[in-house]
């Protein structure tokens, strides 16, 4: 079978795919930059971009594509002239859409350079960046992770690009790669341009401005940093659709539909949702006209979606994992694991929230289960299951921390974190399939983890780049944790024996 390409579309039949609509592909000017060209990118910000381009004409919006370090992507798409699909699959349908709106991607890691010209043409208006929790190189403060090998390649990249470019100081992060393109665009004139974070962060805009104005800071960069304050502006959004890994089933799937072999092919349910903050200082492509909201505050919908649906879907992941549910559909139907997700979805989070406006937050969640449930959407639990270090915090610790302060002990999110201790200690589920584990902090989290699951609580809670001070010195919190990790022994008291 033929592969999708420019040359090959044509071939592609006209009912049962949507094509690009967008005028004049071949001569859309680049006017986004994206870091982090992955699958969530391809589903989301880039269709919103697709439809919105067709809704109105504009050809200003091609886009630059960066992976983060792997070329993968970059091979998908290339050799298709950037062309790929996303497959739409629930029980009411299967819909695919081949999206035609990036005009050349390239790595972050071998062709910084070129990302760091892109960022600095005037005719780039906005960069997006899908660069996952772990891509933001943070200190347990939330500020720049000084003194690391990344932020320091970063500030030498930074300065060399301030002093002419010296060749070979590359970046060392996608922030690094962001804040040197940033910075030669203020050496070549200072064009205005806005950075926009769609990560699963809470004030994802505000801690991508921290990052890259303290990395100017470090640098001893005091003019570039008063250009970014004013030139400069880091909307916060929430992002919202649910886009598991591809499979090859999945792309056998799209070829049956599409008559050609598209290698860069994207999976999502039909759901989806963009709220971004309305805090723009150049040009945008329309995405309004593709349903996105463009609110004065984002942090409702932030919350709600981080702590309602993201916290469910950790507990889920990990409950379900150890269960041996190879998916979040299978896990999400077992009763019991249901009955888990709701509650804290109701007892846990939503005590701990500010309704968005017009949402019903106990109708949101059921919602959201109903969505988990698709099961026509392979969402691996262990997929979910990754970069626990870092997400944690964000979507359970920071509702553990507002229910203690409400004098409520979070039982439930007190199991999700239980589970994923047991998830991490056992490395097998119930049947003894293993359980990988994948986070930028495997060794040391494998080093606590290892020895008698008693005490596994208390090991694990001692890691202070996770559990701060208030949360590890929580008795209840504690005691919670404890109780949870027990009551899952006894139920896995058959299980392998641990990692
Ligand atoms: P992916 O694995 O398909 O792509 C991740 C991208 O980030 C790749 O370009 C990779 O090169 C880059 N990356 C990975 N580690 C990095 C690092 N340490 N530094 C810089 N770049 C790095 O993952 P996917 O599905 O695209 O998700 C990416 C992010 O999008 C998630 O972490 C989350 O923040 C957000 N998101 C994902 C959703 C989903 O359902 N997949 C839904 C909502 C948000
Ligand atoms: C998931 C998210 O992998 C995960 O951690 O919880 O990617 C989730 O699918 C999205 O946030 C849904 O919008």
């Amino acid at each position: 079978m033929q592969r999708l390409s420019a040359g090959t579309l044509p071939k592609a039949p006209i009912t049962g795919v949507q094509l690009p609509r967008r005028p004049g592909r071949e001569n859309a000017r680049t006017g986004l930059v994206h870091l982090g060209i992955g699958a969530f990118h391809r589903a989301h910000q880039a269709v919103y971009t697709e439809v919105a381009c067709a809704a109105t004409g504009d050809d200003r919006w091609g886009e630059l594509a960066v992976t983060g370090r792997s070329a993968t992507v970059v091979h998908q798409l290339e050799p298709q002239d950037c062309l790929y699909g996303v497959l739409t699959k629930s029980a009411d349908e299967t819909a695919l859409r081949v999206v035609g709106g990036i005009r050349r991607v390239i790595s972050g890691g071998d062709d910084a350079g070129t990302a760091i010209a892109a960022l600095a043409d005037p005719d780039v208006h906005a960069a997006t960046l899908t660069i996952t929790e772990k891509g933001y190189p943070r200190a347990a403060d939330g500020g720049l992770a000084l003194g690391t090998d990344a932020v320091t390649a970063d500030i030498a990249a930074l300065r060399a690009v301030l002093a002419g470019g010296a060749p070979g100081a590359r970046p060392g992060s996608s922030v690094g790669v962001l804040a040197a393109g940033l910075a030669a665009r203020f050496a070549a004139g200072g064009a205005p341009i806005t950075a926009i974070s769609c990560d699963n962060l809470p004030g994802n805009g505000s801690q991508l401005r921290r990052l890259v104005h303290e990395l100017a800071d470090a640098a001893g960069e005091s003019e570039l940093l008063a250009w970014l304050g004013k030139a400069v502006a880091f909307p916060s959004t929430m992002v919202d659709r649910i886009v598991p890994a591809t499979t090859d089933r999945d792309r056998a799937e799209a070829a049956q539909l599409l008559h050609l072999q598209d290698e860069a092919l994207v999976v999502a349910e039909p759901f989806g949702q963009w709220v971004i903050e309305d805090r723009f200082v150049a040009p945008r492509p329309a995405w309004e006209e593709a349903g996105a909201t463009l609110a004065a505050d984002v942090a409702p919908y932030e919350m709600a979606k981080l702590r309602m649906l993201n916290g469910t879907h950790s507990l889920l992941a990990y409950l379900g994992a150890l269960r041996g549910h190879r998916t979040i559909a299978e896990a999400v139907t077992d009763p019991e694991l249901y009955d888990a997700a709701r509650a804290l979805q109701r007892q846990d989070a939503a005590p701990t929230l500010e309704a968005p406006p017009g949402v019903d937050l106990a109708a949101y969640g059921d919602q959201i289960l109903q969505r988990f449930a698709n099961p026509h959407l392979p969402h691996t639990t262990v997929q979910v299951a990754m970069d626990g270090s870092q997400k944690l915090p964000i979507r359970l610790l920071d509702t553990a921390r507002d229910r203690l302060r409400a004098g409520v002990t979070p039982r439930l999110c007190a199991l999700a974190v239980a589970a994923w201790m047991v998830y991490v200690h056992r490395g097998r589920d119930a049947s003894g399939r293993e359980l990988p584990l994948n986070d930028p902090m495997a060794t040391l989290l494998r080093e606590r983890a290892a020895g008698p699951e008693r005490g596994l609580a208390d090991r694990m809670l001692g890691i202070d780049a996770i559990f701060d001070a208030e949360i590890a010195g929580s008795d209840d919190f504690r005691g919670a944790v404890r109780d949870a990790v027990a009551t899952l022994a006894r139920r896995n008291s058959h299980a392998a024996p641990q990692r």
